[in-house]
């Protein structure tokens, strides 16, 4: 326009808003058009540009201000934040759109997906499923399916909604590859074996380091009472102990927290069960049981206690320091069911209705106590994957 503006004499006259001078001949008046049309024409076309760079318009600014403060809402309670999302039309109510934006987790902290997820509403569970039907498992093995599915949220802490979450990978896995397993249950333990021998090997307080004949046995008779191929359980060992799951560690607690198992052995005094006699005895508290050998190099133990609906308390004794006290809460008299080696040799159950033991020190005894509560405190999770082991192993009468 000022290019134009400039050529003007100040004797001119305007022309649909431009300035001309009085005295063009037609032709110059022509082409002065044209050139105006074809200005008007690269205006256009760099205002056009110009869009696509543009900072957002006020009222994409606004949405753009809306989501973040949702995702907000959503870390801190993903209720909330997700009914926040929906009553500002950033979200279709529906499952799969929840979904959709729990997938991209774009600024969304992964434990609240997981808390999302894992929830036993109806709705949830529904979103739960369209989250699953994003991940695509085909022609992955075990271990490349759980890397991708444990990345895309951190697993919750609580029994129930570990076993949706997990029974919900186990029927997406068992949909993409089909007749792998027998059953999503089969999946399902397997998965569970897997992640548990991620921190065998990986957690460096596990001292004891499962080989992979010692995995494959464990997972004998899982695929509803037959063997899986020993290559595929041979491969998922490889990859997990050549690389450990990555989780997401958004609050430092992870997976291998999760299922730490809380691994502890040394010597302690055992007070016998009908003769009261103190025994020094080597402890080992695995798979939530506690072993007790006579020696470490001991290869059956003299006595297994499980801690399935046991408690743990301190106690005093006036015989021996740093006592505390296997026992059943509100059955004071009842026997605590678990086994023992005669001196015969044979295996009977035992006949404690408490096990007092005693520790070399105070922090020893705590420590004790702290794993064995911890072992304990897991038990509704054990307790549902051993119902689903039984059933995946007794389906041939194994
Ligand atoms: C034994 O006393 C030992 O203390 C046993 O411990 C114990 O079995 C027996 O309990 C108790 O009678 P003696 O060796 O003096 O005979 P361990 O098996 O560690 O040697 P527990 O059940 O504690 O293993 P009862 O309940 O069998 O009497």
């Amino acid at each position: 326009y000022n290019t134009m503006s400039t050529n003007v004499s100040p004797k001119s006259n305007t022309v649909k808003g431009y300035l001309l001078p009085d005295d063009l001949s037609p032709e110059e008046r022509q082409e002065l058009e044209s050139i105006r049309r074809r200005k008007q024409e690269l205006l256009q076309d760099i205002q056009v540009r110009a869009t696509l760079t543009l900072p957002p318009l006020p009222h994409t600014r606004g949405r753009n201000k809306q989501m973040a403060m949702g995702r907000k809402k959503f870390n801190m309670d993903p209720k909330k934040g997700i009914r926040f999302l929906i009553d500002s039309s950033l979200l279709k109510n529906t499952s799969d759109d929840i979904a959709q934006f729990l997938y991209k987790g774009e600024g969304l902290n992964k434990t609240a997906i997981g808390d999302y997820l894992g929830e036993r509403d109806e709705f949830n569970i529904e979103v739960l499923h369209a989250f699953l039907e994003l991940h695509e498992f085909t022609d992955l093995n075990l271990v490349q399916a759980l890397r991708q599915f444990l990345w895309s949220f951190r697993l919750p802490g609580e029994a129930q909604k570990i076993d949706r979450m997990m029974e919900a990978f186990a029927q997406r896995y068992c949909h993409c590859n089909p007749g792998v397993f027998q059953s999503t249950d089969t999946c399902y333990v397997l998965s569970f074996a897997v992640i548990m021998l991620n921190t065998s090997l990986h957690n460096p307080n596990v001292k004891d380091k499962p080989s992979v004949q010692r995995f494959t046995a464990m997972n004998r008779g899982i695929n509803d009472g037959g063997d899986l191929p020993e290559e595929l359980l041979r491969n998922l060992y490889d990859s997990i102990k050549n690389e450990p799951f990555k989780i997401p560690e958004d609050d430092g607690n992870d997976l291998t927290h999760t299922f730490f198992n809380p691994d502890r052995e040394g010597w302690l005094l055992k007070l016998g069960g009908r003769v009261k006699t103190w025994k020094r005895r080597w402890f080992i508290l695995t798979d939530n049981c506690l072993y007790y050998f006579e020696y470490t190099t001991d290869k059956e133990p003299r006595g297994i206690i499980p801690l399935e609906n046991l408690s743990i308390r301190e106690v005093d004794d006036s015989k021996k320091p740093n006592c505390f006290e296997l026992f059943i809460p509100n059955h004071k008299d009842q026997v605590i069911k678990a086994c023992k080696t005669e001196a015969d040799g044979r295996v009977v159950e035992g006949n404690h209705t408490f096990y007092r033991i005693s520790a070399p020190t105070t922090e020893e005894k705590d420590e004790w106590i702290n794993s064995i509560k911890a072992a304990i405190s897991k038990d509704p999770f054990y307790e549902m994957l051993a119902a689903r082991k039984k059933k995946v192993s007794s389906l041939k009468g194994l």
